[in-house]
């Protein structure tokens, strides 16, 4: 199998990447990423050993002649996890979510249209259905569409772009819509990631709001596995929700990460709300393990230890992305959230 990958210099897309190469030996992997800050060459450099069946394109997939480039070699399957992906981000600005996350999801639809590619995948989010009250049931596939922040607008639309893909032109496409990832390589601008560095680096934990919003949250290889189950087994224009059934206020998440490092609770920041704050996501995953028997298999306590550690371990990978551009960002977004 010849799979086109996008986005894969990312959290997921890497360890998607790593996924499939490690587990199947006829699989083939052509990653077009355009190393935004989010992209990090150093997440793939295990990918040498796998020689002639990993290969790089750097790009954009809003270039028209770039994707019709890269998909005229004609892959079984294209995965698209190319985005930008932080909801902060979209808050400041919003034109590159939109350029990426819709221009680019069409300018890749066109082109599998066009050279008649077998399967199109669609890497969405649970936050497209917006946000949840505190006793409301989990999302399922089939509540509305109600994205709260311009990230997850932007998300939606491309999603509604795949499924107006699949009816008029018969085009085969699945999506799948996977609740908060965390996990090795994430980027340290999300809440997990930021909050084990900050910690390691004695410097404080930005909280937002009252702390009591709720995250579903899945470990990244489970999250992999589900795109591998659908990409293969999905029916041809479903979506299929992904979550870990694992819900938790983000001050807890917080306090834990502090308890397992032997750090002090009084690093602990409350900074003003993110705007629009979805006040809680839970995903119902019911469809994916009912249809195509994928289940999580990575328990949260095995994770966020297993998270721990390899920031720890890693710190050389985190303490250079928290330089330069990253400085800027964060300075500018949490000197709008001081009180
Ligand atoms: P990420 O921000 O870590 O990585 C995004 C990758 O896309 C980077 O390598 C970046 O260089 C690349 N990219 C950005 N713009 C591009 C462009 N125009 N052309 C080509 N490459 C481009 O994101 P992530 O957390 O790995 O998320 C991957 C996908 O999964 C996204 O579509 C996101 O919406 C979705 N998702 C993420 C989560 C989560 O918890 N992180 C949950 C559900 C769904
Ligand atoms: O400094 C922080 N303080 C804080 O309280 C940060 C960065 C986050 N938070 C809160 C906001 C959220 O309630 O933690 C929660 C998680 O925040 P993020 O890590 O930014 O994730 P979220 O906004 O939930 O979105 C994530 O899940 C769905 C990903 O970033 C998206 O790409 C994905 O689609």
């Amino acid at each position: 199998m010849r799979v086109l990958v996008t986005g894969g210099l990312g959290f997921i897309g890497s360890n998607f990447i790593l996924h499939m190469l490690e587990t199947y030996s006829d699989v083939s992997i052509t990653n077009l990423d355009l190393i935004t800050y989010a992209g990090n060459l150093e997440n793939l450099k295990d990918t040498d050993r796998h020689g002639d069946r990993y290969q790089f394109v750097k790009g954009d997939i809003a270039d028209r002649n770039l994707v019709d480039d890269v998909v005229s070699r004609k892959p079984d399957v294209i995965v698209n996890f190319a985005a930008e992906s932080h909801v902060d981000r979209s808050i400041l600005d919003a034109s590159q979510f939109l350029r990426t996350n819709v221009i680019g999801t069409q300018a890749l639809l066109d082109c599998c249209r066009k050279y008649k590619i077998d399967r199109y995948v669609q890497i969405s989010t649970d936050e497209v259905y917006g946000s949840l009250g505190p006793s409301d049931a989990p999302f399922t596939e089939t509540n509305d569409l109600k994205p709260n922040s311009p990230y997850s607008a932007s998300k939606a639309s491309a999603d509604l772009l795949v499924r107006a893909y699949y009816k008029t032109y018969g085009m085969d496409a699945v999506i799948t819509r996977c609740s908060n990832n965390y996990g090795p390589l994430q980027f340290p601008e999300k809440l997990i990631p930021l909050m084990i560095t900050n910690a390691v680096q004695d410097i404080e934990l930005p909280v937002y709001g009252d702390g009591m919003n709720v995250r579903d949250w899945i470990h990244v290889m489970d999250h992999c596995r589900s795109i591998d189950t659908v990409m293969r087994k999905g029916k041809t224009g479903q979506i299929y929700n992904v979550g870990g059934s694992c819900e938790h206020h983000n001050i807890d998440i917080v306090r834990l990460i502090l308890t397992k490092l032997g750090k002090p609770d009084s690093l602990i920041k409350y900074v003003s709300d993110r705007p629009g704050h979805d006040r809680r996501y839970a995903m119902n995953a019911q469809k994916l393990s009912n249809e195509l028997g994928w289940t999580p298999l990575i328990s949260f306590e095995q994770g966020i230890e297993q998270t721990i550690k390899w920031y720890v371990e890693n710190e050389p990978w985190w303490r250079r992305i928290k330089t330069g551009e990253y400085l800027t960002y964060y300075e500018k977004w949490y000197g709008s959230l001081q009180k």
